[in-house]
């Protein structure tokens, strides 16, 4: 059986593409979805694709991710990869592998953007590389969870 994978999108991602093209890139989440989806097609996975602005909603669906034996989670937090304790602890309590991924180099940015409290859990972070990010964090995750390219 297939196994599969968790792609997780924090709050304002669902604007990709529509406002800041020139810092997100011009992609909407519906292409990233796309991209996801074709990448782990290459390596034979299932991809569950979600976005939510909501902290508990997240919260929520990692815990699903747990109940439904995915392989991992590839996961852009975005702004509550800065504050939110809740997330931390339900991808801890998941024990899947986890990637973060950040279309920009948060590192750059504004010194509020430099903590990750995600990072605790992941056992990799991916930055700086925009939308195509996704599909590195996706490859990684998959070598990690020994799923091979078909
Ligand atoms: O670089 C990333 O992927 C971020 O996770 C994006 C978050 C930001 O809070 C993080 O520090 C870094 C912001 C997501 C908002 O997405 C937008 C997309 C299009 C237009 C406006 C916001």
């Amino acid at each position: 059986m297939a196994q599969t994978i968790y792609v997780l999108n924090g709050p304002n991602l669902n604007m990709l593409g529509v406002r800041e093209p020139e810092k997100y890139g011009a992609a909407t989440l519906a292409d990233v979805e796309r991209l996801c989806g074709d990448t782990c097609k290459r390596f034979g996975l299932d991809m569950v694709f979600r976005q939510s602005n909501i902290e508990g909603e997240l919260v929520t669906i990692i815990q699903e991710a747990r109940l439904k034996k995915a392989a991992g989670i590839v996961i852009n937090p975005a702004a509550y990869t800065h504050t939110s304790v809740a997330i931390l602890d339900a991808l801890t309590l998941t024990e899947l592998p986890v990637i973060e991924i950040h279309i920009t180099n948060v590192h750059q940015r504004e010194p509020f953007r430099h903590h990750s409290y995600v990072s605790k859990v992941a056992k990799a972070v991916m930055a700086g590389f925009g939308v195509q990010g996704y599909s590195l964090a996706i490859q990684g995750l998959a070598a990690m969870i020994g799923a091979k390219e078909k």
